[in-house]
């Protein structure tokens, strides 16, 4: 399938989706949300591909929502036919592992974006940012939520509310993103931490990321129940039974997410 507001590829076992229009630094246009969750189910419905790279251009990862298409919108319209909620929905949900290859802006819906993801590798031109302040509004898609769990209240509070964007050493220092690289290099890293990723089992990945996610919405025993119980399931797998014996055999292991 060909998009015109981005591009996949499949490169092994993983997918690898380039958010493109550069005119508008990959501003989250309709018609681009509608194209990322077509390709975000094509590519979960895909048994080859075991995890996601999803990144933009070295200038710009995304400028946030369409500002010239939000600009005429009733609160109305927002909320009853809004585009954004089903991406969020989609993004939040999925279930393969995502990882984030950032550079350059990654601001307001493209920071809610990213931190939908689950790993964020940047590149040291990355700045990052939640400037709905400055149009009159506030993070729509979960930033005040999310990065306020990321950051905690004080950073997330001085963003949000002056619009101030931070650098990729900032942001690794907030534990914002895990890795910050060379703008040559953003790219390679995410694909090697992708790949590496792949080669687990899908099943432990799966379920481990449903685990970590889990901490974001329960409180701690709750999260501890339900970690035990996923980890009870993996000993129903065959993978789990292959990765011991693999250890034994000072073997590598063959996962087939079994
Ligand atoms: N929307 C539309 N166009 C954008 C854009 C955006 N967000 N950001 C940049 N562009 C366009 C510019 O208009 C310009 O187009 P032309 O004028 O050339 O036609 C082109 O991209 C290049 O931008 P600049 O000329 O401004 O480039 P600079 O390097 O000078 O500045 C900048 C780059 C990123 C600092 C600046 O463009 C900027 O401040 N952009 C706006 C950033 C922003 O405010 N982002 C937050 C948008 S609000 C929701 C979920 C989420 C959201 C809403 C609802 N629901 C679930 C309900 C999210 C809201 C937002 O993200």
């Amino acid at each position: 399938m060909s998009y015109r507001t981005l591009s996949v590829a499949k490169e092994g076992p993983l997918g690898i989706v380039t958010i493109n229009r550069p005119d508008a630094l990959n501003a989250l246009s309709r018609e681009l949300v509608s194209e990322l969750i077509a390709v975000l189910s094509a590519l979960e419905a895909d048994e080859e591909v075991r995890c996601l790279v999803v990144t933009g251009s070295d200038r710009a990862f995304s400028a946030g929502a369409d500002i010239k298409e939000m600009v005429d919108m009733s609160a109305v319209q927002m909320a009853m036919t809004e585009h954004f909620f089903p991406l969020w929905d989609k993004v939040g949900r999925y279930p393969k592992p995502l990882v984030g290859a950032l550079s350059g802006f990654v601001l307001g819906g493209g920071l809610e974006l990213a931190m939908s993801l689950d790993v964020l590798i940047a590149s040291e031109t990355t700045q990052m940012g939640q400037p709905e302040i400055n149009i009159g509004v506030i993070p729509g898609g979960g930033g005040t939520q999310r990065l306020t769990r990321a950051v905690g209240k004080y950073k997330a509070m001085e963003m949000i509310l002056t619009g101030t964007r931070i650098g990729a050493e900032e942001a690794k220092t907030l534990g914002l993103v895990s890795r910050v690289v060379p703008k040559e290099a953003y790219l390679e890293e995410a694909k090697k931490v992708a790949r590496e990723i792949a080669s687990k089992s899908p099943m432990s990945v799966k379920l481990a990321k449903m685990a970590v996610n889990k901490a974001f919405e329960t409180g701690l025993g709750a999260g501890l129940d339900f970690e035990r119980e996923l980890f009870y399931l993996l000993f129903a797998s065959e993978d789990a039974k292959e990765g011991m014996k693999a250890f034994m055999e000072k073997r590598k292991p063959a996962f087939k997410g079994k």
